[in-house]
């Protein structure tokens, strides 16, 4: 037999620099895989941040390969009504300010359920196509009408893909694997005077706020201007702007384009100046050390308390299985049908709908996706409230209110 090839990355997947580990995670199973039975089999994976000393993107240094992580989907965009809002504003945007019209051809690269490509369905914009590599949200997208190719997305993909005026890359780079090809694959379908829009959570604010929960193996890279410039410059796409956004703890939306003329935007350079302490190794020392903190701060109150999850959110696998929380949680709720009935990965814990949750009178319920903290608070609430049920989050760090 052939030695088999060491799937542990020492060089970077954008520059082939020397890659540092600075954060351990142990072992565990894709974030997003989600368990029918609990006693189901699951692979173990490890999971390590490490970042390049070269163009400084971080990234995990172990490749699960896509196949495994995006087959089968439970994510489904559309599951909150401020994401719903959030990509309604950017259509909005787009016809308004960036030259999109009725006869414009766009492309979103995952694509998921198809909610935002409806948006523009819906402003009369015929041609728009989706590319998603999973058949479980596709289906749910071209069941509304909305034209999707299922295909990981990459310079293999490309036939019957038409030239676009707009691309649209909504999170959705963390999740590649060979990053320099999706980018060739990007510039290729863009016409000269198209735009690409690229939405990715801020590494800045991963690391300011201890966000280490978001480090899973679907997420390959960990996205910075800094890092993804030069990424982008080997294939002739220049940012021309940035805006910063509220959403997934705190996002990027950089606007590309191959000929964009004129100097950078101010935000442009406001996010270069954010980025200024990316280049230095005590950054990412100091983070290892938070991130440790919460997880000894929040085994310390799981010990003496009875929490109850909410959200079964991929980031919420990264955090109870890097603090080995197992059955001590009862329940974890959540809206999303393809999640309720199942069982997180690692630890095990049944996911129910709201209503069983809130029939138990949990005494805490800890809000996994702190993203979505103040929509669940309101969702959940005065029926916690009536129970003198608490909040609790654990990210930036512990803290416990009452309902
Ligand atoms: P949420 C996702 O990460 C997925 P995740 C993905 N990997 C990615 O790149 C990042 O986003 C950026 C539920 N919920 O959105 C729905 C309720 O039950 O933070 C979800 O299961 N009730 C593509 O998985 C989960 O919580 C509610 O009221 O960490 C939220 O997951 C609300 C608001 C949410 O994404
Ligand atoms: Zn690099």
């Amino acid at each position: 037999m052939g030695k088999e090839l060491d799937p542990v990355r020492h060089f970077c997947r954008a520059c082939n620099g020397r890659l540092h580990v600075f954060l351990d995670l142990g072992n565990q199973p894709p974030s997003n895989a989600l368990l029918r039975r609990p006693d189901d089999r699951e692979n173990f994976y490890p999971l390590q941040a490490a970042v390049c000393e070269d163009c400084f993107l971080m990234q995990v240094n172990y490749d699960v390969s896509p196949l495994e992580l995006f087959g089968d989907y439970v994510y489904f965009s559309s599951g909150s009504k401020e994401w719903l809002d959030h990509t309604r504003r950017y259509c909005e945007q787009m016809v308004a300010h960036c030259g999109i019209n009725t006869e414009s051809q766009i492309i979103e690269i995952g694509s998921n359920d198809g909610h935002l490509l409806g948006h523009f369905k819906a402003k009369g914009v015929e041609r728009v196509l989706g590319v998603d590599p999973s058949y479980s949200v596709a289906q749910v997208a071209i069941a509304k009408g909305i034209d999707t190719m299922v295909a990981h997305f990459g310079t293999p993909a490309l036939a019957g893909v038409p030239l676009a005026d707009l691309v649209i890359c909504n999170n959705v780079m963390a999740h590649v694997p060979n990053l320099n090809d999706f980018i060739s694959a990007l510039s290729r379908i863009l016409k000269p005077r198209g735009t690409l829009t690229i939405e990715f959570p801020h590494v800045v604010n991963l690391l300011n706020f201890t966000q280490f929960d978001t480090i899973y193996h679907e997420h390959y890279s960990y996205l910075s201007l800094k890092a993804l410039e030069p990424a982008l410059g080997r294939y002739g796409l220049f940012v021309y702007d940035v805006e910063f956004l509220p959403t997934h703890g705190g996002s990027l939306r950089v606007f590309v384009q191959k000929n964009p003329g004129g100097g950078d935007r101010p935000d442009v350079r406001a996010a270069r100046h954010m980025e200024r302490y990316l280049g230095d190794m005590t950054t990412y020392r100091d983070f290892a050390n938070r991130a440790a903190k919460i997880r000894q701060d929040f085994s310390a109150f799981l010990l003496t308390h009875t929490v109850y999850g909410y959200g079964a959110a991929a980031k919420g696998n990264t955090f109870l299985n890097y603090c080995g929380v197992s059955r001590r949680i009862p329940c974890v709720g959540d809206v999303t049908p393809a999640k309720q009935g199942k069982y997180l990965p690692g630890s095990h814990i049944p996911v129910c709908d709201d209503a069983a949750l809130l029939a138990q009178k949990p005494p805490y319920v800890l809000i996994l996706p702190w993203n979505w903290r103040n929509e669940i608070v309101a969702r959940l609430g005065p029926e916690l409230r009536k129970g003198g049920g608490h909040f609790v989050v654990a990210i930036p760090e512990l803290e416990v209110w009452k309902a």
